[in-house]
């Protein structure tokens, strides 16, 4: 597997001791660094980009846009900053979202505290001080009492181990680390290898360009057409007058998003009261389709009824019967992957210079200097996009050497799969906190709303050790174990792990086959985080040390 860096020796730049380092400037680190500073705490935010953003800094591939809807893909922090943010459209386009987000740093001030295309390599806890010393590949060794990772579930970006890609003549690209200058395939033969969220979105924006594009698809995936529209100002006007009471809805509710959570099962309903509910969110487009049943997640049967449904309409869509076969998932249930939101992707083939190669009949063998090949055919591109995925949730953590209590490295201690209290601290590794971590709702998420909710918790946690005169805090093993349990009886009791997913680990060849997020939903998790507070940080153990976070 290749892994994707664009690290650049830079001269080594004195760094002074800090509070808190923390790893990316992605939503969660911009946030992470205005609470850290709302508690009077110095804080140095390193991010590998040139550019805050994280997620919507590296993906600017041709399509990419937000499949969560602009009025609930921001911010609740701020009231003054929800009130005069301005989105144009029911879902945020990349470039609006990274706009949003640099208005958001240059509004409260943030990139004077933020180290740009500095990579963090290593990071090392020292038992006699309570520090943390974080190094990176700028050849930076700052000591900081608190290790904060931003570092996002989806930024370890992969391309597969294809033999011969060096040899490839052509350019070519991974939608997760996609050029900065304008990519145009005006008149090219394009390959696209992945039909995931990402190939889904891009493969109809590179149609629109290229002369000839061909899909390498080996495992197809449901899509739900997005309906994206302009989003008018009195909508907007709408719902910002309410916004504070929306915000809160969110917070309650499994994805914490605002969606129409089905308050039936599939067999309370008849055939016919079914099909139009799942017409209906059809035509309302978005992920709320796969909200329409309370049962979709837990039953195979209730779950084959949506299921196909959605295939119905791929092969009323497709007009080639063969490909409308080929591009109806049959191997998973619907919306134990990620759920995919498209703008006219089924629609994409029925264009006489858009083809379909189905890698599980014909796998590819090599790359070739003029194209890809497969076991039945050589396929002469000019251009290879990889839509191939990342190395989720712990990805961007793996590519860190990070060292806890008596020099025991990270990853040595999730060799069989991580272990979090909460998602947010694993023990014996003091004051090294995760946001989004693995074992909390995170990616199944509205993720910002996840992100906003473990930031105030742990900037909760610190002016608790703040106030008391404290210095270090580990997750206590117990609690830490009773946790890993609770997270895989949850998702045992689901369909999600009957689908070989990047929720499981499965596309990275080796990686342990845990089930990654907490799936007891949002709502339910963020009360068990409030629990955990109102009695006494249960489960967290704490120490002062010679030198307490700093008032
Ligand atoms: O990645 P994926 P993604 N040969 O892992 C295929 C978020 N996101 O970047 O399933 C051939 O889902 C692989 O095939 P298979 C969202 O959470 C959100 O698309 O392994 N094919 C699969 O088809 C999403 O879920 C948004 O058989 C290979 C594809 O590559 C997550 O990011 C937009 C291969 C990878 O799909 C990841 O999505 C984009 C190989 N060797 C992303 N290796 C929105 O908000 C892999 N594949 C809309």
């Amino acid at each position: 597997m290749t892994h994707i860096h664009t690290a650049k020796q830079h001269p080594v730049e004195p760094v002074d001791p800090v509070d808190a380092v923390v790893v990316g400037a992605g939503f969660a680190g911009l946030y992470m660094l205005y609470r850290l500073r709302q508690l009077g705490l110095k804080a140095r935010v390193f991010e590998a980009g040139d550019g805050v953003g994280g997620t919507w800094y590296w993906n600017r591939y041709p399509g990419a846009r937000c499949d969560v809807e602009s009025m609930q893909y921001s911010y609740s922090f701020s009231e003054e900053l929800q009130q005069e943010w301005q989105w144009s459209e029911r879902y945020p386009r990349q470039e609006e979202i990274l706009r949003y987000m640099n208005h958001v740093a240059d509004r409260f001030d943030l990139r004077s505290d933020i180290q740009f295309e500095t990579r963090v390599t290593a990071a090392t806890y020292h038992d006699d001080s309570g520090n943390w010393t974080v190094r990176t590949d700028r050849g930076d060794a700052v000591e900081a009492r608190f290790f904060i990772s931003a570092g996002g579930c989806l930024s370890a970006g992969r391309v597969p181990d294809i033999p011969g890609l060096d040899r490839f003549k052509g350019k070519w690209y991974h939608t997760g680390n996609w050029p900065h200058e304008e990519v145009d395939f005006t008149g090219q033969r394009v390959g696209v290898i992945g039909t995931g969220s990402s190939g889904i979105q891009a493969i109809p924006a590179i149609a629109r360009q290229a002369s000839q594009v061909v899909v390498f698809q080996r495992t197809p995936n449901f899509s739900i057409p997005a309906w994206n529209r302009p989003l008018p100002l009195e909508d907007q006007q709408a719902w910002k007058a309410d916004y504070a009471e929306h915000r809160t809805k969110a917070l309650s509710t499994r994805s914490g998003i605002l969606y129409e959570y089905g308050q039936r099962a599939v067999p309370e309903v008849s055939e016919d009261e079914r099909q139009q509910e799942y017409e209906r969110r059809w035509k309302r487009g978005g992920a709320n389709f796969v909200h329409a049943f309370n049962d979709l997640f837990i039953n195979k049967q209730s779950n084959d009824s949506a299921a196909e449904f959605v295939r119905h309409k791929i092969r009323g869509t497709v007009k080639d019967p063969k490909v409308a076969e080929l591009l109806a998932p049959t191997d998973h249930a619907i919306g134990t992957k990620r759920i995919c939101v498209d703008t006219g992707y089924y629609e994409t083939y029925n264009q006489p210079h858009v083809s379909l190669v189905d890698l599980r009949a014909t796998p590819i063998t090599g790359i070739v200097s003029n194209g890809i090949r497969t076991d039945a055919a050589t396929y002469e591109l000019d251009s290879i996009v990889f839509a191939t995925g990342y190395d989720a949730v712990t990805g961007a953590l793996d590519r860190i050497d990070i060292c806890g209590l008596g020099g025991k490295a990270l990853k040595e201690k999730w060799t069989a799969g991580p272990r979090t209290y909460l998602g947010i601290m694993t023990s014996g590794f003091p004051n090294l906190f995760f946001i989004t971590g693995p074992g909390s709702p995170s990616i199944l998420t509205n993720v910002v709303v996840a992100i906003e909710q473990h930031v105030d918790w742990i900037a909760r946690c610190l002016q608790h050790m703040q106030s008391h005169s404290l210095g270090v805090v580990d997750a206590q093993t117990a609690a830490e174990d009773e946790w890993v349990l609770r997270v895989n009886q949850v998702a045992a009791g689901t369909l999600f792990p009957t689908t070989k997913s990047w929720y499981m680990g499965a596309n990275i060849p080796g990686k342990p086959s845990v089930f990654l997020p907490f799936v007891g939903g949002f709502g339910n998790y963020r009360v068990i985080c409030e629990e955990v507070i109102s009695n006494g940080y249960k489960g967290f153990a704490f120490r002062p040390s010679r030198q307490s976070v700093s008032q």
